[in-house]
């Protein structure tokens, strides 16, 4: 029987650097994407806030704190925009070559998909603290596995700190089960989709991923993070992008994860019509993109 690996990986980390992942569930990149395609990126986003040529499929999630209230223009409405994989521009992200070969070497394998793409605009909090994002597995929201084949590339898009409202990681958690999710009880409201850890313990130790501009954040879908208040004027954006490689296969989700199915489907519905017979498999597979090797499954 051989003992060679099933796959070829990119080899561009360190040995320190995959154990650190492997210890800790992440590991942060420095410089890893130019300040120039932040640029561009920030360019489109803005241009699809203003209803530009927008790509099919996409989402324009309104944030919490304005969906309620009256009508605004632009970018100070949206609090993310998901599902940009037809956008020629943004999709650029998920094939650089620089965030391609880390994902290659933590995933394994070469046939890497991109299955979930957001740019994401935290917006200044009013005050409600509804620009939080509760602690959270992304596991949750995802019908394909095994975990230790997806992983999430996270880029800062300017300087995070935690006054606006940086990426807070639970170090090691991504070795812990997947836990219970639900809509937090927030008085100020919660966006959608926002779904955290019911049972999560305020004291847990956690880092504060303290990035600057183009620093990459690599992390494994089980691990515990979210985001603070962003308690600064202007938007706090950061890009990223979950892949997963051909190992991965769709299973039938449950516990907290079937009420996130229910909802992302519905939507789904909604945007093609209610009659329309679609799984939540089927969501996947259409946001689902190839970024390297074969598209085998997903
Ligand atoms: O960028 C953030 O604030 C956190 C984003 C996040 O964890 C998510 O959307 O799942």
């Amino acid at each position: 029987m051989s003992t060679q690996p099933s796959h070829r990986t990119a080899n561009v980390l360190t040995s320190e650097q995959r154990a650190s992942y492997e210890k800790n569930g992440f590991i942060i990149v420095k410089r890893v994407v130019p300040l120039a395609n932040l640029q561009s990126y920030e360019d489109r986003f803005q241009e699809i806030c203003q209803r530009k040529n927008v790509p099919p499929g996409i989402t324009i999630m309104r944030d919490v704190a304005i969906a309620k209230s009256e009508f605004v223009a632009g970018e100070k409405a949206v609090t993310k925009i998901q599902d940009f994989q037809t956008d020629p521009v943004l999709f650029s992200f998920c094939t650089l070559p620089q965030i391609v070969s880390i994902v290659e070497d933590i995933v394994g394998g070469s046939n890497i998909m991109a299955m979930h793409t957001m740019l994401i605009n935290k917006p200044p909090d009013p005050g409600t603290l509804t620009s939080r994002h509760p602690m959270h597995q992304d596991q949750n929201f995802f019908p394909f596995r095994p975990a230790d084949k997806i992983c999430c590339a996270w880029t800062a898009m300017e300087r995070m700190s935690r006054e606006n409202g940086c990426l807070v990681v639970v170090p090691g958690s991504h070795k812990g089960p997947l836990l219970q999710h639900g809509y937090p009880k927030w008085e100020g409201g919660v966006n959608k989709l926002y779904h955290g850890i019911q049972e999560f313990d305020p004291n847990t130790p956690r880092v504060y991923a303290e990035m600057e501009a183009g620093d990459t954040i690599f992390f494994h879908p089980l691990l515990i993070h979210g985001s603070g208040a962003n308690r600064t004027s202007g938007f706090r954006k950061a890009i990223s992008c979950h892949y997963a490689n051909s190992e991965c296969e769709y299973f039938e989700v449950e516990g907290s994860s079937k009420a996130a199915a229910e909802e992302v489907v519905g939507i789904a519905k909604k945007r093609f019509g209610g009659d329309v017979e679609i799984s939540y498999p089927d969501v996947w597979r259409v946001r689902a993109r190839l970024v390297k090797g074969v598209r085998a499954n997903l």
